[in-house]
């Protein structure tokens, strides 16, 4: 008898928390958000409100984020990985940590997005994009008397020296495209002779991404190399930034979204993973003021997001370079080749 009226208290409490027996609950879901902290409390506090959902939100770079991950493997706490720089989340998915999810909506999003999830075996899916290119502060600049850096070769000129930042390639997703851009555009060993010479003019190697645009906003540096969708936030919140593309070409990124294996929240996690690639959500990173091109094709691109038309691209081989090997292999050598030099 004690043992039923204790039951029942049990199943009154998870009634109220949501929680039910045998299975767990629908209107939870955690994500491991790669965007910026803006555009992450956004989605959370939207979906969240809108369908009644617990949206619990960890915000890691996408460097970040595939270590927790791969951390996670044997009991994931995650359900969604949302955006963050394409190659990792093919190294996840070839590493099967993410599952095969195919979208009935697939068919709205752009090539480059499609492309992304066929090659993956559907287990990841673009979101956005954006371009790599150099971010500066114009007043800087001018007080130091520094040129714009137009091209990949500008940088290493010696007046730049400590003055400009990229994030840690073993750490950043950002600074991975890098180096994978240059071993594209230069061929592995100049790309490699490149970034050595680079190293000698780089004050600050960051964690994340995204420090060195916010570097240069505050004017802790002059120059970054950064996605230039990055910029115009900073630019909007007051600060005197503003972006080039080097003239040889550059790489773009094609943010993702994955459904984390062993996601414990499985059917909350598939229909927030619809939602995001809804025109509505996706516009939600212009609100946010983040401007990466949107990866739905019916969804509103703001005038702030760089006009992919005016920049010269490489023809970035994204099944090559997030693949797992490659990329270690690529961060090893950096690390071994390039961060170990003295500046
Ligand atoms: O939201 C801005 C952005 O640049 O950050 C993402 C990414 O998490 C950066 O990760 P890392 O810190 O690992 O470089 C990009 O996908 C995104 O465009």
């Amino acid at each position: 008898m004690k043992k039923s009226v204790r039951t029942l208290h049990i199943v009154a409490a998870s009634i109220a928390a949501g929680i039910g027996f045998g299975a767990q609950a629908a209107d939870q879901v955690n994500i491991i958000c790669s965007v910026q902290a803006e555009w992450c409390n956004m989605i959370g506090s939207v979906y969240g409100r809108t369908t009644g959902t617990k949206v619990n939100i960890s915000m890691k770079g996408s460097g970040e984020a595939l270590a927790q991950i791969i951390a996670e493997k044997e009991n994931p706490k995650t359900d969604v990985w949302f955006g963050g720089t394409g190659d990792p989340h093919l190294q996840a998915a070839e590493q099967g940590l993410t599952i095969e999810y195919k979208s009935p909506s697939l068919a709205q999003l752009h090539p480059w997005a499609q492309q992304q999830a066929q090659q993956a075996g559907y287990k990841t899916v673009g979101i956005y994009s954006g371009p790599l290119g150099f971010g500066y502060n114009t007043e800087l600049l001018a007080k130091k008397k520094l040129p714009v850096p137009k091209s990949w070769a500008d940088l290493l000129k010696p007046e730049y020296k400590g003055d400009i930042q990229v994030a840690n390639p073993a750490s950043s997703g950002t600074a991975y495209t890098m180096v994978a851009t240059l071993v594209q555009l230069m061929g592995e060993e100049k790309a490699f002779d490149y970034l050595k010479a680079l190293h000698r003019n780089v004050g600050q190697y960051t964690r994340s991404g995204t420090g060195p645009i916010k570097a240069v906003a505050r004017g802790e540096t002059a120059v970054s190399i950064s996605f230039v969708h990055d910029a115009p936030g900073e630019k909007l919140a007051g600060f005197p930034v503003a972006t080039s593309t080097p003239s040889e070409g550059t790489g773009a990124e094609i943010g993702s979204m994955s459904i984390i294996k062993g996601a414990r929240n499985l059917a909350a996690a598939k229909k927030f993973y619809e939602w995001a690639l809804t025109p509505a959500a996706q516009e939600m990173a212009a609100a946010a003021k983040q401007f990466q091109l949107p990866s739905n094709k019916n969804a509103k691109v703001d005038p702030n997001v760089p006009d992919f038309k005016s920049i010269k691209f490489i023809n970035y081989d994204y099944a090559k370079y997030g693949a797992s090997a490659e990329r270690k292999r690529l961060i090893a050598k950096w690390e071994k080749e390039v961060n170990s030099l003295p500046r």
